[in-house]
């Protein structure tokens, strides 16, 4: 068999068989397994997950490979100088699933604040003695300042969320530029990032991973902000030092994290586990059923226009 396009995934919905109808030699493999290793070579089109990393050596050995598609927005899993280099575009899937991604950080923000995970256990237990004046309070967020960091499509998107909430949106991106940023509704300042730590009580990530936001979050960092703030990742693991994260969560200076990402997810560091004041989700930003589909859709067309492109 000699596919030119090759996935370690049927992704959701209909798109990848009917781009598989156009161009027939498609080959459905899973990562790494010999099967597609083997097709490797052959591959002008390879498309992969989010947790599929591709390695140098792996672009060496596709010696046919036009362009890569990945499902997902991030692109951190890829390597994009090898790429450059070969001249190998990199289609992905932003915009169809910023509300999606929005709306997971909303709720993570809810769970974490109101102390969901909390309630719904105690509920489950069968144990709740019933309604008390001071039973699993949480937090308010009207009027509290909320910390973006990144004011791409999603961090805006969550803005526009927070500030129904009655809360501040605050926004630093890797520019640091001060200034203003649109998100709809309203407009919000972009400040340096140690004010923005200063001013926040809520800190949610929305940057992409790269060198440098590769532990942007360090002990250092969230030492500046107040006592009590909550930190919330649906961006990618690696932007949060989890060390510190969990030692100043145990020391009670965070008051609050939620997680929808991890350093070295699929495994979670197991003191996540039995942390306090947690809220820990698997990667579950863009699952929805028209957001998944939607990507797909979105992917395959980036592929067959690559294909135009370059007259295959
Ligand atoms: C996530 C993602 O679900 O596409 C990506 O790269 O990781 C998103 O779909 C989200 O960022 C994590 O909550």
């Amino acid at each position: 068999m000699s596919p030119r396009i090759l996935s370690t995934s049927p992704l959701v919905g209909q798109a990848l068989g009917e781009l598989g109808e156009a161009f027939p030699d498609l080959l459905i493999a899973p990562f790494r397994s010999p099967a597609w290793q083997s097709a490797l070579p052959l591959a002008e089109a390879l498309v992969v997950l989010l947790s599929e990393p591709i390695t140098e050596t792996d672009l060496a050995a596709a010696g046919r490979l036009r362009v890569i598609g990945t499902y997902s927005v991030g692109i951190n899993h890829l390597p994009l100088q090898a790429c450059a280099d070969r001249g190998i575009p990199i289609v992905n899937t932003p915009d169809v699933l910023t509300e999606a991604t929005a709306d997971l950080s909303l709720a993570l923000l809810l769970a974490v604040t109101r102390r969901l995970s909390e309630g719904e256990a105690l509920v489950r237990s069968g144990t709740w003695p019933g309604w008390a004046p001071d039973q699993l309070l949480g937090m308010g967020l009207a009027g509290r300042t909320c910390g973006i960091l990144g004011a791409g499509a999603i961090g805006r998107a969550f803005a526009r969320r927070v500030w129904s909430l009655g809360m501040k949106p605050l926004f630093w991106d890797r520019e640091g530029r001060g200034g203003h940023v649109e998100f709809g509704p309203g407009t919000a300042e972009r400040a340096p990032l140690n004010s923005l730590l200063r001013r926040s009580s809520i800190l949610s990530l929305h940057c992409p991973l790269t060198a440098a936001t590769r532990h942007l979050l360090d002990r250092d960092a969230l030492l500046e902000l107040p006592t009590g703030a909550v930190i919330l990742n649906t961006a990618r693991g690696g932007i949060l030092d989890e060390n510190a994260a969990l030692a100043l969560l145990e020391s009670g200076h965070l008051g609050g994290v939620g997680l929808d990402v991890y350093a070295g997810e699929p495994a979670v560091d197991p003191r996540w586990i039995t942390a306090p004041r947690t809220v820990l989700l698997p990667h579950l930003g863009s699952a929805t059923v028209e957001t998944r589909e939607a990507m797909s859709r979105l992917l395959c067309v980036g592929l067959a226009q690559e294909f135009g492109r370059t007259g295959r």
